[in-house]
């Protein structure tokens, strides 16, 4: 075969493999892209709210509810044990979660105010902790890093009155 004859045969070829594999190279993008943004978002849901870097530890968790009451009024609870003991401290009528100085905290909101149906949402400004105003029974997590001894406060910023500690010690 003469020369130019043969790369037209080789161009036809590459055509050839392209038309070929055009389904199956289709379906590995296709899955390259799934899995980068599966990474994408798995390694972000790993970054504490307030760190830069993800964290490969399991976390403690704070379940929270908000709820209301006629006789407590619009009030946080939590049955959490681990991280939370209720500790009655005048202006604040939410639980006091008490954390060791390094945890990572996962602080899990569910809005359970059947009562009144007001959006609630939790705050913990010194952890960069802001949920968005959620509906009833709806529920958003945060996980933060208790890395500073001190007592700090979380609240609700629709209602004032809901308001607690947070006590991280050594
Ligand atoms: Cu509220």
């Amino acid at each position: 075969m003469p020369k130019k004859g043969r790369r037209q045969q080789n161009v036809k070829d590459k055509k050839f493999i392209f038309a070929k594999y055009k389904y199956t190279i289709a379906i590995f993008a296709g899955i390259a892209a799934v899995v980068a943004v599966a990474a994408y978002f798995g390694i972000h849901s790993l970054i504490p709210v307030n760190s830069n870097v993800p964290v490969f530890s399991p976390p403690v968790n704070t379940f929270m509810k908000a709820t209301y009451s006629p006789q407590t009024g619009y009030v946080f609870t939590t049955q959490s044990s681990t991280a939370a003991r209720p500790v009655n401290v005048s202006g604040y009528n939410s639980p006091t979660i008490v954390l060791k100085l390094g945890a990572l905290d996962s602080i899990h909101l569910i809005n359970e105010d059947s009562d009144t149906r007001s959006l609630h949402n939790l705050n913990i400004d010194a952890f960069n902790v802001h949920t968005r105003n959620l509906g009833y029974f709806e529920s958003q997590s945060q996980t933060f890093i208790a890395n500073k001894i001190g007592t700090f406060v979380y609240y609700c910023s629709i209602h004032p009155e809901m308001r607690g500690l947070i006590k991280v010690e050594q």
